[in-house]
């Protein structure tokens, strides 16, 4: 606990057990925060969420057997979504490991959670010796936080938790000795571009901004986890080049910045795909490109543009079905340095026609003016996440819901101030998310306003988290999309399975209980919504409210998450995703290729 102190951890997200009576024990005299969910699920997501927010490392303690599984929802967000989270867990004893058996199970509720954990992990170890203790704890941080980042798992036995030690004996690790013989890959890619591969890389990088028309900066979450936000503002803003982000890295520049042009993909709003499809020069910083990035077609993404690809894990780049790709294998922070450094004094071109083209297709294609295929009378999605995104301060802490609609809706329609901190677990895509995020985001924030979009299905998943934000008196603000079942997976099967439902409403074994009741139950404020024309006034009263509420946002199942890439037959029976730059309700081709003429027209000479 010492340690984890020295390392700058504040909190510890944790559900108590006997197989981590000694941990607890520890943890409790130790002067760090512990927090107690009511999940160990919870637990895992909020020390990812934790992690997310501060930039630095989260810590969730679990006991052993269902602690452990419990915890690896977390753990493998975490792998995905590349947070540096450690991952404490206890074990039985190490003379009664089912092992030394051959059995199943022989200690009381074990089981083998660094073999369950291996394959989400950059790291994990059963500490068998108490000597061993604070060497692999430092080993195992050192790894989560070096490299590409990620989680690493502890399991220590109850007996090793027990055991008295000389401290001073202890084994202490030193990177530059005891990493020698751990293979690269577990340690994802600490191998990195040298210095004067990075150089020849920002040289091509200058070479292209003299010659490109129509240049183009993407920015992911690498930008974030190598804090060169400001580094990277600083580049845009002297050149003067439009910024696209992922959803992950919407901080970087607020909605309104007039450089910034919003997120490509899959789902997304119709101009940053025309944007990113019309670019011929790519800068890509810290993004691994993936699927909902390119629409499941990376040969087709950006094909006009030279593409210069920067990421940490050069497998990321090496994945990559693209032409015109150069690699640069490193950190973004040390590429925008030497980049911003080898900038000449005056910029020599001028995109001003570039931007003027990116400016106007921005104007042409509102999100709050796309066509709903089933309008509807109750709250559109859209027009509420735009309200609260701008009645949140820039300090509030934005939790979005990781899956859905208001994954979507949140990312695209919640306008963001610069520098908004938001969680969302991107890879996982899982529901049950944003409970447990909202706990884990307001400890790290010190205690900020926390505001959170969740759909009512997934709101169902660590429900009990609500408990939590009561005991510890979160001020959060909780909007809860209500269509009354998963419209994601009804809207499938309307398009698959000719309207036959499994699983996805009220009539086929889904349905919600009423929100109302749950606000009243954990003694939360309430607020419902239910038509467009109560939007203004109930995000105020929302926002106004003292201390956590519920708010009931009525809507229609058939509110859909356009413009999207949809997939569809091809006459021969093939399955074919739609171009990115036509995204779902299609524009007819004559209008798409006037705009890339009227784009050739603008950046011409
Ligand atoms: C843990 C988990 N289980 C299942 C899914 C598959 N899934 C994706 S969206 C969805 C429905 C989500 O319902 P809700 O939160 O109400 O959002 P809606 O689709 O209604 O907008 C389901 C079941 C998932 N993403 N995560
Ligand atoms: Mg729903």
């Amino acid at each position: 606990m010492d340690e984890l102190r020295n390392v700058g951890v504040r909190q510890v997200f944790m559900l108590s057990g006997g197989g981590i009576m000694y941990l607890v024990d520890a943890l409790g005299r130790s002067g760090l925060q512990y927090v107690c969910c009511h999940h160990e699920q919870a637990a895992s997501i909020a020390a990812q969420a934790n992690a997310m927010y501060a930039n630095r490392l989260g810590v969730c303690l679990s006991t052993t057997g269902p602690g452990g599984t419990n915890a690896l929802t977390g753990c493998a967000a975490a792998y995905v979504d590349s947070t540096p989270v450690l991952f404490l867990s206890g074990q039985v004893k190490t003379a009664d490991f089912a092992s030394l058996r051959k059995v199943r199970q022989f200690g009381a509720q074990e089981n083998n959670i660094v073999a369950m954990a291996q394959p989400v992990v950059k790291y994990a170890v059963l500490v068998e010796k108490p000597q061993d203790a604070l060497f692999e704890l430092q080993k195992s941080i050192f790894i989560a936080t070096h490299g590409r980042q990620g989680p690493v798992w502890v399991d220590i036995p109850l007996d090793v938790q027990s055991a008295e030690v000389e401290e001073n004996d202890l084994r202490r690790f030193d990177p530059t000795v005891d990493l020698k013989n751990t293979p690269h890959e577990a340690l994802a890619c600490r191998e990195t571009a040298t210095d004067a591969a990075v150089d020849m890389a920002v040289r091509r990088t200058l070479e292209l901004l003299r010659t490109a028309k129509r240049p183009l900066v993407l920015a992911g979450q690498g930008v974030i986890a190598a804090n060169a936000q400001a580094a990277l503002r600083s580049l845009v803003r002297r050149l003067g080049v439009p910024l696209v982000s992922t959803w992950r890295a919407l901080e970087i520049l607020g909605s309104d910045d007039p450089l910034f042009f919003g997120s490509p993909g899959l789902q997304a709003v119709r101009s940053a795909n025309i944007i990113t499809q019309g670019s011929d020069f790519l800068l890509v910083l810290g993004s691994r490109l993936d699927n909902m990035i390119t629409a499941f077609s990376e040969p087709r993404f950006a094909q006009q543009a030279q593409k210069i690809v920067v990421d940490i894990d050069g497998n990321e780049i090496a994945k990559l079905a693209m032409t015109n790709v150069t690699p640069v294998v490193c950190d973004v922070a040390a590429f925008l340095e030497r980049l911003n450094s080898a900038l000449p004094a005056q910029p020599s071109v001028d995109y001003a026609g570039w931007r003027g083209f990116c400016e106007k297709m921005k104007a042409r294609f509102p999100l709050l003016e796309e066509k709903q295929d089933k309008p509807s009378p109750l709250v559109d999605l859209y027009k509420i996440a735009a309200q609260i995104g701008s009645a949140t301060a820039r300090d509030d802490v934005l939790v979005v819901s990781s899956t859905s609609r208001c994954n979507t809706a949140g990312h695209i329609a919640l306008s963001r101030k610069e520098g908004q901190r938001s969680i969302s677990s991107m890879g996982m895509g899982a529901m049950g998310f944003a409970l447990p995020s909202v706990v884990g985001g307001w400890f790290a924030s010190g205690g900020k306003r926390v505001i959170m979009l969740e759909g009512d299905g997934s709101l169902q998943l660590n429900i009990q988290e609500l408990q939590t934000i009561r005991h510890y008196g979160v001020n959060a603000k909780l909007f809860v999309f209500c269509n009354s079942g998963y419209a994601a997976i009804a809207t499938m099967q309307d398009r698959n399975f000719a309207g036959f439902h499994v699983g996805s409403d009220e009539g086929s074994g889904v349905s919600m209980p009423s929100l109302e009741k749950i606000a009243e139950a954990y003694g939360f404020s309430f607020v419902r919504i239910s038509t467009n024309d109560e939007i203004a006034n109930g995000v105020d009263a929302v926002m106004a409210a003292e201390g956590a509420v519920l708010c009931e946002i009525v809507a229609d199942m058939g509110f859909d998450e356009i413009p999207k890439c949809i997939s569809s037959l091809t006459p021969e029976g093939k399955r074919v995703s739609a171009h990115l730059e036509n995204p779902y309700p299609f524009l007819p081709a004559e209008e798409l290729s006037a705009i890339y003429t009227e784009l050739d027209d603008a950046t011409k000479g």
